[in-house]
């Protein structure tokens, strides 16, 4: 088996090995951690997914592939974090991060809690698979400023609404923001959510625009 000679090929191949040479080499050639991380790492799970979707990948692969890049994810946090560092607020606003319940993709909601941490919020990330009654419970005890969901598949999308209704019936201040691939503005307009971002970066800006 020939082995990967660039960072999206090894998430391809599901080439664990072949990582953390290759994130080395991609730093050395000047890249940035971020673009390391937009560029190859999620550019090729993207890839994968769509292998995926056409059937030339199997669960197998998928999974392979989810963690070669979740490895080279590990490996650049410490660096995004440093990035990432400056403008630290001194209250820093509460946020609720979960995966909703069914639900166990936490790539992208990952990387959404690092980049919210890095500027100025308070980060709660519940994990994956957590249900409504969870999520509420804890933006109470915290004090919540803002509830960010994330889900991945249409199947449990419809579970964002839930903590949409339960945050009503409780009558809790806290704004209620959505994303993952299968989320739109319309589906959070829909459920009535207070927004919905496509991407960490748009998260952020989100999140900072709820609680000004
Ligand atoms: Co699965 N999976 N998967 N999977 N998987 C999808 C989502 C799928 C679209 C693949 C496909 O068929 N094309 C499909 C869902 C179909 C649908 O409903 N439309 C699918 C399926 C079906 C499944 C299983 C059911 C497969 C099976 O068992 N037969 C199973 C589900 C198990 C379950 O959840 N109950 C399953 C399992 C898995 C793995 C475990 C192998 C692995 C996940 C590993 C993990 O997360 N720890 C996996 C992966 C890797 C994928 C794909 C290939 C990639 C997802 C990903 O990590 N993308 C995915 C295909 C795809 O999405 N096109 C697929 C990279 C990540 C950075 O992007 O998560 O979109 P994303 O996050 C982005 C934005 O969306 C946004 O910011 C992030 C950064 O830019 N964002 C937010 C995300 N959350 C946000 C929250 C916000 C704001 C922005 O505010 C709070």
């Amino acid at each position: 088996k020939k082995s990967a000679t660039t960072l999206k090929e090894a998430v391809l191949m599901g080439d664990k090995s072949r990582i953390q040479p290759l994130v080395e080499a991609a730093l050395a050639a000047g890249m940035t951690p971020m673009a390391v991380v937009n560029e190859e790492l999620i550019a090729a799970i993207t890839q994968v997914g769509e292998k995926y979707e056409r059937r030339e990948y199997f669960l197998p692969q998928l999974i392979a592939s989810a963690e070669a890049m979740q490895h080279g994810f590990r490996i650049l946090k410490p660096l995004l974090d440093k990035a990432e560092a400056e403008g630290e607020k001194v209250h820093k606003p509460v946020v609720i991060l979960a995966t909703v319940e069914g639900d166990i993709h936490d790539i992208g909601k990952n990387i959404v809690a690092l980049m919210l941490g890095n500027h100025g919020f308070e980060v709660h990330d519940l994990g994956k698979d957590v249900p409504a009654e969870t999520i509420v419970r804890a933006a109470k005890e915290r004090g919540a400023s803002i509830i960010g969901l994330s889900a991945l598949m249409t199947t449990t999308m419809v579970r964002m609404e839930d903590t949409v209704k339960l945050l009503r019936e409780e009558a809790l201040p806290a704004k209620v923001i959505v994303g993952g691939a299968v989320v739109s503005q319309e589906y959070a307009d829909r459920i009535g959510a207070h927004g919905y971002a496509q991407d960490a970066v748009a998260a952020v800006r989100l999140a900072k625009e709820l609680t000004a």
